[in-house]
């Protein structure tokens, strides 16, 4: 490592410097990254340790139970989370309810949303997943943090990021002044700056779907998906396909080099007849991270950021990517989806 390498500790004193901040976000983040870095040595040693693979309500071999590894990492997120008194509530895509902070733990001004494992199920099969948050600040003023602190809408986020469990382990953050990515080095142990300033291109030449529902999408969605595999699309050739099934993963790939990633609500299918994604610990913290970055993301029909959520667990259509891409999305949808 050279001596021009900027840790993360050190962006973050920067950014402070620059914008001001009592540096409560940092303290926040310290801890989600403790626990990042915890979950990504599990994640590591998954393929290896047969017992974090086992399901929930199973036991090892000294008789303990054992836990998932999604159930893991949530615990391991809310334990680093729940002390350091910047945090009055949170809620995660693991738990129907709200997460309160033991009675005895100081409270904090801010709430945290995460998915602490998304796309587990490619654990299995040794394919990147990632975790998920989204950063706010609380609107109610007693000592614990109430329903409504959760349930704002993506344009009142502090912060977001998320981190993905890769052949490196990534986190990618914004505090509302650009996007940087960070790679952690595990030879020290340390993540340092290794994407600043990461502008997603206004159109890209990806598109990442899950094309085996072509026939539950809307009207307009199958047509614009024909669109961008038609010579007649905006770029004069078929898009490329690309998709892994961990959105953080497939979010990554195309903040980096340009796209658009579609989960569309569903005609057929009464489990996902407003798409599969949620909206308070996947699409509002991907959304903010995108625009930031100069992109979007939409249901097709609004801005994701202006949602106003009415449960924890409230599923959205999320579109988002390139700009231009989303954009044109939104005109195939607005026109032709029923
Ligand atoms: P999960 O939160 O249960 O892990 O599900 C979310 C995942 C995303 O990572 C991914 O984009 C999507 O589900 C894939 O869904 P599908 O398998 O229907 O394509
Ligand atoms: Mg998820």
């Amino acid at each position: 490592m050279n001596d021009k390498v900027i840790s993360l500790d050190r962006h973050i004193i920067d950014e402070q410097r620059r914008y001001g901040g009592r540096g409560d976000f940092s303290a926040i983040l310290s801890q989600i990254i403790f626990a990042a870095k915890i979950v990504a040595a599990q994640v590591a040693h998954a393929g290896l340790v047969e017992d974090i693979l086992g399901r929930t309500g199973n036991t090892n071999v000294q008789g303990e139970e054992v836990q998932k590894l999604d159930v893991y990492a949530n615990n391991m997120f809310i334990s680093a989370l729940n002390y350091i008194g910047k945090v009055c509530v949170m809620a995660s895509e693991e738990d129907p309810d709200l997460i309160l902070l033991p009675k005895e733990h100081p409270k904090g001004e801010y709430v945290v949303m995460f998915d602490p494992l998304d796309g587990s199920s490619n654990v299995d099969v040794n394919v990147s997943i990632g975790t998920i948050f989204g950063i706010y600040k609380r609107v109610s003023d007693g000592e614990d943090g109430i329903l409504e602190d959760c349930l704002q809408p993506g344009n009142q986020l502090f912060g977001a990021g998320y981190i993905i469990y890769s052949s490196s382990v990534n986190l990618v953050y914004s505090t509302g002044n650009g996007v940087n990515g960070f790679s952690l080095d595990p030879s020290v142990g340390e993540f340092v700056l290794s994407n600043p300033n990461i502008k997603i291109p206004p159109r890209g030449k990806i598109y990442s779907a899950n094309e085996g529902n072509y026939a539950y999408w809307k009207a307009g969605t199958r047509e614009y998906i024909d669109y961008l595999k038609s010579e007649g699309n905006k770029i004069g050739k078929p898009y490329s396909s690309r998709y892994i099934g961990s959105l953080v993963a497939d979010f990554h790939r195309n903040l980096l080099k340009g796209g658009i990633f579609l989960y569309p609500e569903d005609i057929k299918d009464p489990k996902k007849p407003t798409g599969k994604l949620r909206l308070l610990y996947e699409a509002n913290p991907l959304a903010y991270i995108a625009e930031q970055a100069g992109g979007y993301a939409s249901t097709g029909y609004e801005r994701i950021l202006d949602i106003k959520p009415d449960k924890l667990h409230q599923r959205v259509p999320l579109i988002i990517g390139s700009k231009e891409d989303v954009l044109e999305y939104e005109e195939f949808a607005r026109k032709n989806n029923p």
